[in-house]
C-alpha cells in the first residue's frame, strides 16, 4: 500500500528549504495527523537531535510512522560530503550520515543521501568520486541492513549534484554494490528537470526505487504545478511499489496550505 508522508524540518539553516513544516515538530505531527497522512519524513541536525526529541511519544501520540530522516544537514551547515578531496572529512561525512542513520533505524527507517553524496570536479575526477561514493554506499548499506533498515540515495538535478542525475545513472551505480540495502529515491522535482519522461525515469529506478519525493513542477505542492500524475500511478501499481509518497516541497503560501493540497492530491490518486 501507497502511503502519504509530509516533511518537518528542524534545522534552522533549512529555513528556506523545501519542507511543509518547519521548527516545531509537535505542531507539525499534530497537522500531519489532522490531514490524515500517514506519516513524517524528519529532516534533523544530526543523529544526536533525533535521540533528544520526544518523537516516539509525539508519533505515538498522533498515530504516525517516520518515513526517513533526511541528511542534508551534513551539507547545509556542516560542508560534509562524500566525494571530499579529504580522506578525514569524507570519513567525517559517513559518520554524520551513520549517526543519523542509527537514529532512524530505532524507528524501522532509512536515512537520505542526498546533497551529501558532494560532487565531483578538477582535484576529484569523477571516477574516483564514483569510487569513492559506492564504497561509501556499500559500507552504510550493509550497516542499514544490519540494522533492519536500508538506505536511500536521491539522484539530484545537475544544479546540485554532477553525480547522478537520473534514475538510470542511480540504478547503474547501485548495481554492482555487493549490499542490497541502499535503495533509490525518485524525487519528481529532480525528475522532473532531468528526465526525458517521468514515467520511463521511474521504470529505470525500477527494483531499487525505495522512496518518492513528491511534488509538483514548480517543488510546490502536489497540485500546484503542471506535472501529470496519472501515469506515475500507473507504473508504480505496475512496479508494485509499496512505499511513502513523501512531500518534500516548499511552504507555500503556507504550510498548512501545502499539507493540505498535498493531502487532496494524494486523495485523489489514492482513494481510501
Ligand atoms: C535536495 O534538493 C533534495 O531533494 C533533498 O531531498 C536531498 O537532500
Ligand atoms: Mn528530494
Amino acid at each position: 500500500m501507497i502511503r502519504a508522508a509530509v516533511t518537518i524540518s528542524l534545522v534552522e539553516e533549512a529555513r528556506k528549504g523545501p519542507f511543509v513544516f518547519h521548527g516545531d515538530l509537535e505542531a507539525g505531527c499534530q497537522q500531519a495527523a489532522e490531514l490524515g497522512f500517514d506519516a513524517i519524513e524528519l529532516f534533523a541536525a544530526s543523529g544526536e537531535m533525533i535521540r533528544g526529541l520526544p518523537l516516539r511519544q509525539l508519533l505515538q501520540r498522533y498515530g504516525l510512522q517516520l518515513a526517513a530522516v533526511g541528511t542534508g544537514a551534513g551539507m547545509v551547515v556542516r560542508k560534509l560530503q562524500l566525494c571530499d578531496a579529504d580522506a578525514a572529512r569524507r570519513a567525517a561525512a559517513a559518520e554524520f550520515i551513520q549517526g543519523i542513520m542509527e537514529a532512524g533505524a530505532e524507528f524501522g527507517s532509512p536515512a537520505i543521501i542526498g546533497s551529501m553524496q558532494g560532487r565531483w570536479d578538477d582535484v576529484v575526477p569523477r571516477d574516483v568520486a564514483t569510487g569513492y561514493l559506492q564504497s561509501a554506499l556499500e559500507r552504510l548499506g550493509q550497516r542499514a541492513g544490519e540494522l533492519g533498515t536500508f538506505l536511500l540515495y536521491e539522484p539530484l538535478n545537475r544544479y546540485e549534484t554532477n553525480m547522478c542525475n537520473t534514475m538510470a545513472q542511480g540504478a547503474e551505480l547501485l548495481r554492482p554494490l555487493a549490499t542490497r540495502s541502499v535503495k533509490l529515491l525518485a524525487d519528481l522535482f529532480h525528475m522532473n528537470i532531468e528526465e526525458t519522461s517521468l514515467v520511463a525515469g521511474l521504470r529505470d529506478a525500477g527494483e531499487f526505487l525505495g522512496h518518492i519525493h513528491f511534488v509538483d513542477s514548480t517543488r510546490q505542492a502536489a497540485g500546484r504545478g503542471h506535472m501529470v500524475y496519472e501515469p506515475l500511478v500507473e507504473v508504480l501499481r505496475d512496479l508494485q511499489y509499496s512505499g511513502y509518497l513523501s512531500a518534500e516541497v516548499f511552504p507555500l503560501p503556507d504550510s498548512r496550505t501545502a499539507a493540505e493540497q498535498t493531502i487532496r492530491t494524494f486523495r485523489r490518486l489514492y482513494p481510501v
